[in-house]
C-alpha cells in the first residue's frame, strides 16, 4: 500500500517546516507540480487549506498536505490574515508594508494562525487541525533565521522573535509547530496505515 503524500506547498519557507515536522510518520513526501497552482479562493485559513489539499490530491491522483497560514495584527483589525502571502511581492516588501501600516500604533498585538489539513485522493478532506501562536509586532526586523513575517514577530515568552529562534524552539511555540502536534496523532489511526 502506498503511503506517498504530496505537500501542497509552493512556500519554501514552510516546506521546509512541514518536512522537518512529518520526519519519521511513515509518509514519503513528495512535492507537488511547480505548475500546479490552486487560486486561494477561501474566506477562512480552514477553508483555504483545505482547497489546496483537495485540489493538490485530486490532480495528483495521491494523498496531499497542505498548510494555509498567515499574520493577524488586532490594530489592523485582523490584516493581513488570510491575504498574508499577497499582501506585497516579496518577504522583505510584505514587512514594510506591514511596518509601514502599524506605523506607531502602541497596540503591536498578533498571532500567526495555521490550519493544516489533509486530504485522500478522492479529494475528500480526512484530517485537519489548527495552531495558533501569540506575539508582539516589532519597529524593525531582528534575526536571520526562518523565512515570511519571522523577523518581526516576537514571542514575549521566549524573549524572541521567530527569525531568532533554532528550528526545534519554534517548532515547540510557532502555530505550524502546534498545528503539527494536534495533527500527527490524528495521523496515526488514518486507514492507510492498516
Ligand atoms: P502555499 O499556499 O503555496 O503553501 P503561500 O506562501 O502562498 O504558500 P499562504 O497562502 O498560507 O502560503 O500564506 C502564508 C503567508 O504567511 C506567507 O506570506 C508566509 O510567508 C506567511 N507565514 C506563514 N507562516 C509563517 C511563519 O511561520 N513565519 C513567517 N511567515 C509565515
Amino acid at each position: 500500500m502506498t503511503k506517498l503524500l504530496v505537500v501542497a506547498t509552493g512556500n519554501q519557507g514552510k516546506l521546509r517546516e512541514m518536512q522537518a515536522y512529518l520526519v519519521n510518520t511513515g509518509w514519503e513526501l513528495r512535492l507537488k507540480p511547480a505548475e500546479l497552482e490552486i487560486e486561494e479562493t477561501g474566506e477562512t485559513f480552514a477553508a483555504n487549506a483545505c482547497l489546496k489539499a483537495s485540489q493538490i490530491a485530486l490532480a495528483t491522483g495521491n494523498w496531499a498536505i497542505a498548510d494555509d497560514s498567515g499574520l493577524q495584527v488586532d490594530a489592523l483589525n485582523g490584516a493581513p490574515g488570510v491575504y498574508s502571502a499577497r499582501y506585497s511581492n516579496t518577504d522583505s516588501e510584505r514587512i514594510a508594508r506591514l511596518l509601514r501600516e502599524l506605523g506607531n500604533e502602541v497596540n503591536r498585538q498578533a498571532q500567526f494562525v495555521c490550519v493544516v489539513a489533509i486530504a485522500s485522493p478522492d479529494g475528500a478532506i480526512v484530517l485537519q487541525a489548527e495552531g495558533i501562536c501569540h506575539g508582539e509586532i516589532l519597529h524593525t526586523p531582528i534575526g536571520d533565521g526562518g523565512f515570511g513575517y519571522d523577523p518581526i514577530f516576537y514571542v514575549p515568552e521566549k524573549q524572541l522573535t521567530f527569525a531568532q529562534m533554532t528550528p526545534d524552539l519554534k517548532k515547540s511555540v510557532s502555530h505550524r509547530g502546534k498545528a503539527f502536534a494536534a495533527l500527527l496523532p490524528q495521523i496515526e489511526k488514518l486507514s492507510i496505515f492498516d
